[in-house]
């Protein structure tokens, strides 16, 4: 390792005098430069099993498994005390916490300082999106978190590939991480995307504190994407393979913890034979105009970082394969036998250790795992992995969804008028809160594109950038379409569709529609499938239900518009008037 590391700070000043300047802040008792080989993963690992920081699973049952147990309270991405520390307020905007530049360093700087007294400092360099990419982005990230440098390890290409890469360039991300005390109340995440810097403090939480994610490839990527003429957004890449062999990729938001792994992976039922999904990405895809002029997504990221409860043999057999070897089970439950165990995964054990390290039965009355409890993998022990996944140039891209998680008003699928018909429907999006973040759960909010918690700009401006870039696609641009699994029975609350691999259905006929087939009806909230457009083959389902699932209530849109305005005032004179156009002629044709 000695080597490696004096031949790359040999090339690259910019590297070193950052580093040495946070380790003069930081005053950790040693540097490890991070290399990415086995061998460095065996000793961290060792190093952790011995400290506690990891327990060790049943490695015959689960092969280079790990289990981890966070602070009970450092369970989730905490949005209130995340930042975008932009120079001008206004350039924050009303969706994101804002804080001075500069007394965000000062305070900061002081939890910072002397914080890793006694620690090893950790340098990870690592790369966003595939090696020779036109999109490509090299991060360091300086952490005294050993978890963090194995989920990095896991979730980018971390390295001595990314520090090649750079060779002597200074343009890259600038990620200081520190554990601190773990202190709620001293907890920030800023982001400086002027200086292309990330600091996060007090928190060892996945999307807190793994900057390659949410901080780099959202935040920072979409305010590079924006000023560069891309995208970066929180949507997962899949392929859809038809009976003939053609293969078609749709991009998918859903806000957090609503289903875009599961979606990613879905298994076709056995009554639609022939068809056969690939999975690119479960998270974040990195959207770009190719030299044809079509839209082209690739997915930035190595691993899956997914939600546990829910995940089993029935909902989601491909994750539960690709778990079962290298992966580190994070706040869920440990069985006697050194397995895992979670919420709805199967029978549960007669007795286990819970995510807070208490004993638990299933008489203990609360859930085993952490609803926010989730696996970290590598992406291709998948087994349904595309051999495009890693494809520099990244894949075309047909349709793109915008998804909610709602109980009501939206229906199954609604497919948009044009691009900016699909930008207002992406931009009014509203979807339940769920446990992927601290707060109350269950809670309809406005969340634009399934981005509320990651653009890392003005909103109003990056509503702008969506409309730019259909009109730089000219006629190519993809088709968008909103949908929603989750509607419920408004008399059992029952979900009246029965979602996984049944929403294979739903996006059959979305890509149909894209080649100007099959059927659909007007509504004013856009296009919907006709009572049989859909292909429901083999799936019971009441005319009724179907009726139900595919309902627009003008009553019910009525009452979510006057939310939407609320959204489109707060946001002022940066909202695009294109999108208060749609929103009018909305209101009109519900009158
Ligand atoms: P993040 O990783 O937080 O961004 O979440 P995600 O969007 O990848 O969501 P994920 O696929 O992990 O699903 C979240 C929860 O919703 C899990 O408990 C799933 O079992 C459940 N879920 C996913 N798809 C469906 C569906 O089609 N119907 C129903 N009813 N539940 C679903
Ligand atoms: C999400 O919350 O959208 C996640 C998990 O994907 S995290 O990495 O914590 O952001
Ligand atoms: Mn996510």
């Amino acid at each position: 390792m000695k080597a490696f590391i004096n031949e790359a700070l040999a090339r690259n000043e910019a590297v070193f005098a950052w580093v040495h300047e946070m380790a003069q802040l930081c005053r950790p008792d040693s540097v490890h430069w991070c290399d990415g080989s086995e061998e460095e993963k065996e000793l961290l690992i060792r190093q952790c099993l011995a400290t506690g920081e990891l327990e060790e699973l049943n490695q015959a049952e689960w092969p280079g498994c790990h289990y981890s147990r966070s602070d009970v309270n450092d369970v989730a991405r905490t949005e209130q005390l995340t930042f975008i520390c932009s120079r001008d307020k206004n350039d924050a905007g009303v969706t994101n916490n804002w804080m001075d530049p500069q007394e965000a360093y000062r305070k900061l700087g002081e939890i910072f300082r002397n914080s890793m007294r006694g620690r090893t400092m950790y340098v990870i360099p690592f790369m966003m999106g595939p090696p020779g990419s036109p999109l490509r982005k090299i991060g360091i990230q300086l952490t005294d978190s050993r978890y963090v440098v194995l989920n990095m390890r896991i979730m980018t290409r971390a390295g001595r590939i990314a520090l090649d890469d750079l060779g002597a360039s200074g343009d890259f991300t600038r990620c200081l991480h520190g554990m601190a005390d773990l202190n709620p109340e001293r907890r920030f995440i800023c982001h400086f995307p002027e200086d292309n810097t990330i600091w996060s403090v007090g928190s060892a939480y996945g999307g807190n504190a793994l900057l390659g994610k949410k901080c780099l490839a959202l935040r920072i990527g979409s305010y590079l994407g924006r000023t560069q003429g891309w995208m970066a957004e929180h949507m997962l890449l899949m392929g859809i393979e038809n009976p003939q062999g053609r293969v078609r990729y749709v991009t998918a938001a859903f806000p957090s913890q609503c289903g875009k792994t599961n979606l990613s992976m879905l298994v076709p039922p056995k009554s639609l034979p022939g068809y056969r999904v690939w999975t690119l990405g479960d998270d974040i895809a990195w959207m770009y105009i190719g030299p044809d002029g079509r839209l082209y997504a690739l997915n930035p990221e190595t691993g899956f970082f997914g939600v546990a409860p829910g995940t089993n043999y029935k909902t989601n057999p491909n994750a539960m394969e690709t778990i079962r070897r290298n992966t580190i089970f994070t706040n869920v439950l440990k069985t006697d036998d050194g397995g895992v165990w979670w919420e709805e995964m199967g029978p549960p054990p007669p007795h286990g250790i819970d995510w807070a390290g208490k004993d638990w039965t299933p008489e203990s009355n609360r859930p085993g795992a952490h609803p926010n409890s989730r696996f970290t993998s590598p992406l291709v022990q998948c087994p349904s992995v595309s051999p495009e996944w890693d494809n520099p140039q990244g894949v075309p891209i047909s349709a793109i969804l915008f998804g909610a998680r709602r109980a009501t008003v939206a229906p199954l699928i609604c497919e948009s008028r044009n691009w900016q018909h699909g930008v207002y429907l992406g931009a009014t999006m509203a979807s339940e809160t769920t446990a992927a973040a601290v707060g109350q759960t269950g809670v309809i909010r406005r969340d634009p594109m399934a981005m509320l918690p990651f653009i890392g700009y003005n909103v109003g401006d990056y509503f702008r950038h969506w409309l730019d870039m259909g009109r730089r696609l000219r006629g190519k641009a993809p088709k968008i379409f909103h949908v929603n699994w989750f509607r419920r029975d408004r008399k059992t609350n029952k979900f009246l569709w029965p979602g996984y691999g049944e929403n294979l259905r739903a996006i059959l006929w979305a890509l149909e529609r894209c080649e100007g087939r099959s059927k659909a009806m007007d509504s004013p909230m856009g296009f919907l499938p006709t009572m049989d457009a859909l292909n429901l083959s083999g799936l019971d389902m009441p005319p009724e239900t179907l009726k139900a699932i595919l309902e627009v209530n003008p009553d019910d849109w009525d009452e979510d518009l006057k939310d939407q305005r609320e959204l489109f005032d707060r946001i002022g004179d940066r909202l695009p008037g294109e999108l208060r156009q749609e929103q009018d002629d909305f209101a009109r044709r519900l009158r």
